[in-house]
């Protein structure tokens, strides 16, 4: 059944979207890029897609896992680490891509760090206990943890702890706090959740929508790629171009000389760019993808 006729039976997807955060914007514009518009959540709780059978519920990132759980959403857009905190019953149906960050123990710059034994005994202040009680236990080490909300980073300079676990970024925060990064306990991406089990009609919606985001994903991933050739050249230029397939090749007006055409990931973009120039390529044009359906 296409996306009108769900719509038209009164079936939709309820997504849990954070309401105003880092999280917010970024959620709202892959959604977007997917042909899903929503209004955002600055002035409401709900809202309804007229493009898709979508419905958004904005809340707090901490409260999606639990709001998924219960089913009062179906899908949810939230970081990898608050879903490992909050430990709800939930499945992670894709990595995102966005809001990539790092959950680290950081300790004053003055300590003379030798490794993760240097926690034993010590106060620990973080927002993600639970995350941070596993890793002690898998390091057999016994540290006291203090729960609080907000502004970690400065609880060793005020003498609340000895020591913070949290997210790190750029890593600049604990650099203007006079912390350094010691262990990184745990990677962390945006991702979708999903409750287990969901009615197939769900599953149905939530299938075409998870089509959606990854041709978007992976459209942003990857660049379409235009150059110029002798035809001498081809057979080792096509070997250099990964592609989804060999690539196209067309001749050009010029006689002797192609025009080869590719798609190119953006990891290896640079890389590959040089070693075109080398083997003779020209005229290299390289072009966004609007969606990537494979
Ligand atoms: O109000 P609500 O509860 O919804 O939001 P929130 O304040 O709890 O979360 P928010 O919006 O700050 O972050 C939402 C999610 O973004 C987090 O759960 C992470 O998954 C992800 N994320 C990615 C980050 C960062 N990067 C990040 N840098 N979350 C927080 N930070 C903070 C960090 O706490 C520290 O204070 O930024 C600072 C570190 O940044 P650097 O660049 O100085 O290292
Ligand atoms: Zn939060």
């Amino acid at each position: 059944m296409n996306e009108k006729g769900l719509w038209k039976k009164g079936r939709k997807l309820t997504i849990a979207i954070q309401k105003s955060g880092r999280l917010s914007e970024k959620s709202l514009t892959l959604l977007a890029e997917a042909g899903i518009g929503l209004s955002n959540g600055s002035r409401k709780l709900v809202s309804h897609s007229s493009d898709f059978p979508l419905e958004a519920l904005y809340l707090r990132d901490d409260d999606i896992p639990q709001y998924v759980f219960d089913g009062v959403a179906d899908v949810g857009m939230v970081g990898e680490n608050v879903v490992a905190e909050k430990a709800r019953e939930v499945e992670t149906v894709e990595r995102l891509g966005f809001a990539r960050c790092r959950l680290s123990l950081a300790v004053p710059r003055s300590v003379d760090y030798a490794g993760p034994s240097w926690f034993a005994g010590k106060r620990i202040a973080t927002s993600y206990p639970r995350i941070l009680q596993k890793y002690l236990n898998e390091q057999n080490i016994t540290a006291e943890i203090h729960e609080i909300s907000g502004s970690v980073e400065i609880s060793p300079g005020i003498g609340l702890a000895d020591s913070i676990f949290d997210i790190v970024s750029s890593g600049s925060t604990l650099i203007s706090n006079g912390l350094k990064e010691t262990e990184v306990v745990m990677h962390s991406e945006a991702v979708l959740i999903a409750r287990p089990g969901l009615e197939p009609v769900k599953q149905e919606i939530l299938d075409k929508l998870l089509f959606r985001l990854r041709a978007v994903m992976r459209s942003r991933n990857n660049k379409y790629i235009l150059l110029n050739a002798p035809n001498e050249k081809i057979g080792e230029i096509s070997r250099i171009l990964p592609g989804i397939k060999s690539p196209t090749v067309m001749p050009l007006a010029d006689p002797g000389w192609s025009s080869l055409h590719s798609v190119l990931s953006e990891s290896e973009f640079w890389e590959v760019i040089d070693q075109l120039k080398k083997h003779g390529a020209q005229g290299i044009l390289v072009i966004p993808i609007e969606k990537m359906i494979v």
